[in-house]
């Protein structure tokens, strides 16, 4: 029998967290017994493997450095439970097959790896710990997007290559952003930046930008012909840019101290619709209305039933869906 306990997480990204955890004769574990058992296992810098599953005679883990080496599972074990609130309390999703069944976290994999994944094949998600071991890829967005791609491979199955492999990406993005804000944390607020904790570039810029994707470098910022043939990490640029102007609008807005600038493909405005509603449709559209094969055509049509069916088809949501495509250049 476990104990369900709640204890203290001193995270590198998130300050100091409540953690769900278990008590198991005298030792607590991280077995997040309240949300399908998800657990979270030290790598210990192998690249295989399960790990030991962290355990301790005190509830309190980590130090919010990264030396410590229960800190970055703090982090990792915190943004698991967040996404499955979310997903949960918000999209009435339980777990990432929606069977209760919680996942694995891995933390420590390799040697200062500075990459995170999600594998369908131990539904478990690893993270390196960044570079020269200081930053590891723990962060609320950065699990919320693992995660996601399980419950994307777990849904529409999008096919991560060509249209619908930069469709998967976004999606991840999406609800890295989503579970950011629903989060509400004051150290990690919300934002439409992927990866603006872990410094992945070194000078503290985000890896990804949702309300102009082409600020990184190599993301589109709307679709065109040949989109399918570049990296799905860049074609997922304009998924992301219709979710950011579905939500906030286009032009210039900001929200929590970040300001952004949404362009559009087509030069007309977007009138945003919140980015709760925006969630909604992007997740009935993706669980009741995509496949393995969708593309960005298939994505509008997707998209536009699902909000027709939460909001009706002469709504504002409607129109928004529409112009908000319009402006990534897909459809009319
Ligand atoms: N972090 C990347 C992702 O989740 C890893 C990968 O490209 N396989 O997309
Ligand atoms: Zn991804
Ligand atoms: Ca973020």
């Amino acid at each position: 029998w476990q104990g369900i306990e709640n204890g203290t997480g001193n995270t590198q990204y998130s300050g100091t967290v409540t953690l769900g955890t278990a008590l198991s004769g005298s030792s607590y574990t991280l077995n997040d017994t309240a949300r399908g058992a998800h657990k979270t296992y030290n790598l210990n810098r192998a690249t295989s493997g399960t790990g030991t599953l962290y355990s301790g005679s005190d509830d309190v883990w980590g130090n919010g450095s990264a030396s410590n080496t229960e800190t970055a599972a703090a982090d990792a074990h915190y943004g698991a439970a967040l996404t499955w609130d979310y997903y949960k309390n918000v999209q009435g999703r339980s777990g990432i097959r929606g069977d209760g069944v919680g996942a694995y976290s891995r933390v420590h994999y390799g040697n200062a790896y500075v990459n995170a994944f999600w594998d369908d094949s131990c539904f478990c998600m690893t993270y390196g710990d960044g570079t020269s071991n200081t930053h590891p890829l723990t962060s609320i967005d950065v699990a919320a997007h693992e995660m996601t791609h399980g419950v994307t491979s777990n849904t529409a199955g999008l096919n991560y290559s060509g249209e619908s492999g930069g469709l998967n990406e976004a999606t991840s993005d999406i609800f890295a952003s989503t579970v950011e804000f629903y989060a509400n944390n004051s150290s990690d607020v919300g934002d439409y930046l992927i990866g603006e904790k872990i410094d992945i570039n070194g000078n503290g810029t985000p890896l990804r930008y949702q309300d102009k994707p082409s600020k990184d470098g190599a993301s589109k910022d709307s679709w065109y012909s040949g989109i399918g043939s570049i990296d799905v990490h860049y074609s997922s640029g304009p998924a992301n840019h219709f979710f950011y102007l579905l939500s906030e609008g286009s032009g210039t807005k900001t929200i929590n101290g970040v300001t952004y600038n949404s362009p559009t493909s087509d030069g007309l405005p977007v009138t945003g619709i919140g980015r709760d509603k925006a969630a909604l449709i992007w997740f009935k559209a993706l669980t009741t209305k995509f496949t393995s094969t969708t593309n960005y055509a298939g994505a509008r049509t997707g998209a536009l039933a699902a909000a027709g069916e939460l909001y009706g088809t002469t709504s504002a949501e409607y129109k928004a869906v529409q112009d908000a495509f319009a402006a990534i250049n897909v459809g009319a």
